[in-house]
């Protein structure tokens, strides 16, 4: 499924995000930025030591205490075909979303947009952040990563597309049902 908003394209797919050609993916990472289960380990193991070494830089020189949730930070892409990763946390959720966790997965989406495009970074995927591990209700968190992408397209007309790689075709079906609410309300 695909909507355009502007110049930028949203496009709703399932798939792994590893294999995605856009010039930047996202890992659901984890404050540490050392590496872990799920979206995280599978970019690691593809991108090559690379993007550890360069999470242990930032570690040092940024976030000695870790990256905090909803924050963002970029590294190369190793081995991966995308240039960059952009490494972000989101919020634990342990199955409730409230204000609080909804604000921190927002966060997360929004801050990771900010930094591709002070990068130049115009075509960007996204895994469906904290929906794994994490456990924040799905259509919750998909409706809150599809509000922060048309955020930002109508504040900052630059992206060309924002792809949402969802791992299922269950997560694809609740992305689906969200961005189509979304776009009844704009
Ligand atoms: N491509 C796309 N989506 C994937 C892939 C893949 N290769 N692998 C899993 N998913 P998770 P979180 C989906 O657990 O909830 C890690 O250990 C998966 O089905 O990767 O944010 C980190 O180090 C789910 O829908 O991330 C953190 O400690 C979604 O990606 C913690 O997990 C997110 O699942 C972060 O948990």
């Amino acid at each position: 499924m695909e909507y355009k908003i502007g110049k930028t394209r949203i496009i709703l797919k399932t798939g792994d995000i590893t294999e995605e050609d856009t010039q930047a993916i996202v890992n659901a990472a984890n404050s540490t930025l050392m590496g872990g289960g799920g979206v995280d380990g599978a970019i690691h193991r593809k991108g090559g030591p690379s993007i550890l070494e360069e999470c242990k830089k930032i570690r040092e020189k940024e976030y000695p205490e870790g990256l905090p949730t909803g924050e963002a930070v970029i590294t190369t892409g190793g081995n991966l075909k995308a240039k960059y990763v952009i490494h972000t946390v989101g919020p634990v959720c342990h199955g409730k979303f409230t204000e609080r966790e909804e604000k921190l997965l927002y966060n997360a989406y929004y801050n990771s947009l900010k930094i591709a495009k002070e990068n130049k970074v115009k075509t960007i995927s996204f895994p469906s952040i904290s929906t794994g591990a994490y456990r924040c209700p799905i259509y919750n968190a998909a409706k809150t990563a599809i509000r922060a992408a048309v955020d930002f397209i109508k504040k900052e007309n630059y992206l060309e597309q924002i792809r949402f790689v969802l791992f299922t075709e269950e997560i694809y079906e609740k992305y689906a049902e969200a961005l189509k609410e979304i776009i009844d309300e704009i």
